[in-house]
């Protein structure tokens, strides 16, 4: 029997899967450079709901200034990060994710996001004039972070031939529009190496929101989920950028009646090397009536979903652990 020395890791659930499962070879790639990316995008939210972004025009240096911020964030002794929690849901969280019972091996920042000006949570560490660089970076990142999604969204509208083009991003940039930045660091965990077994950083979810932008560094952990429920893990790429659109959407799987996938993920801890990722969930305004476009229904087709508000949504999902089945209960 092997002796888990950290009392904290008895609390994490261990994964019987091999430590380095296969990698998944066919993630959809949609290149924004390309003629015909509108189509490659809807191609790859109707297969899986995941793909990965290349040529999107913003600079790696951008990303790698934040990530050095939350690495010196993330190295300062424990006490003095926990000045910035704990969260509620936003601040400095360890180990324990949500107040529903869900742990993993993992440290966050989780800020809320506002659009109009752009604002967000500020925690105690922020406060201090040292942090203006980490304001900065966060600041120049969550900019544009906003504009990629926006031109994402465009793009989906496009290739799904929805008028007006803004049908998807208004819901996502509008004044009222709820944001939520995460920043995670998963420690490097080498009692791992001695296991026949895998640490769970972050369980199993499909996020609740429209589209989902990740960006981390070179080190492995993300995994999703293919449609025969086997688990495959996503080639870390830090000059690019990983894209949940639907699958995570209580939005778009909704909006589209179905026609979009929503892909369940999981982050796995990984022994050697620590993982740093940052996540920009772009959610709608609370008061949005969620429902299938008209111009997504064929003649006569009945929505599968009944008729609920964002917030209704989130306020149920964040109810629930993040495995639950969170779509299931607005069913018809
Ligand atoms: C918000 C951002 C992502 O959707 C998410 C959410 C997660 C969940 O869906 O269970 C959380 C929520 C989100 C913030 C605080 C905790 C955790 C619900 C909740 C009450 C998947 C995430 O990473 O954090």
């Amino acid at each position: 029997m092997v002796v888990l020395a950290d009392e904290a890791l008895d609390q994490i659930p261990l994964i019987r899967s091999p430590k380095h499962g296969s990698n998944v070879s066919d993630i959809p790639l949609v290149d924004l450079s390309m003629p015909g990316s509108a189509e490659a995008l809807v191609g790859a939210c109707e297969e899986l709901g995941f793909f990965k972004v290349v040529n999107h025009g913003i600079p790696v240096e951008l990303a790698q200034r934040l990530e050095a911020e939350a690495i010196k964030f993330f190295a300062l002794p424990q006490l003095d990060k926990e000045k910035s929690g704990p969260p509620n849901p936003f601040g400095y969280g360890n180990k324990t994710i949500g107040p529903n019972g869900d742990v993993g091996w993992v440290e966050y920042l989780l800020f809320a996001i506002t659009s109009a000006p752009l604002s967000y949570t500020s925690m105690s560490f922020l406060e201090e004039p040292s942090a203006c660089s980490f304001r900065s970076a966060l600041k120049e990142y969550l900019l544009a972070m906003r504009k990629l999604a926006s031109d994402l969204l465009r793009l989906m509208a496009e290739g799904l031939k929805i008028e007006p083009r803004d049908a998807f991003s208004r819901l996502v940039m509008g004044e009222q529009s709820d944001g939520i930045f995460r920043l995670n660091h998963y420690p490097k965990c080498p009692i791992l190496e001695k296991l026949n077994c895998s640490l769970t950083g972050f369980g199993e979810h499909t996020d609740p929101q429209i589209i989902s932008v990740l960006r981390s560094n070179s080190s492995t952990g993300l995994q999703i989920s293919l449609k025969d429920g086997s688990w495959v893990a996503v080639p870390p790429d830090q000059e690019s950028f990983f894209i949940n659109t639907v699958y995570v959407m209580a939005g778009t799987q909704v909006l589209t009646n179905g026609r979009f996938r929503s892909v369940r993920h999981r982050v796995l801890a990984n022994g050697l090397k620590s993982r740093v990722s940052m996540i920009y969930f772009f959610g709608p305004s609370p008061a949005e009536r969620i429902a299938p476009l008209p111009q997504l229904m064929g003649e006569g087709e009945q929505s599968k979903y009944r008729e609920f508000t964002w917030g209704e949504y989130k306020k149920a999902s964040y109810k629930s652990r993040l495995s639950d089945d969170r779509l299931g209960q607005f069913e018809k």
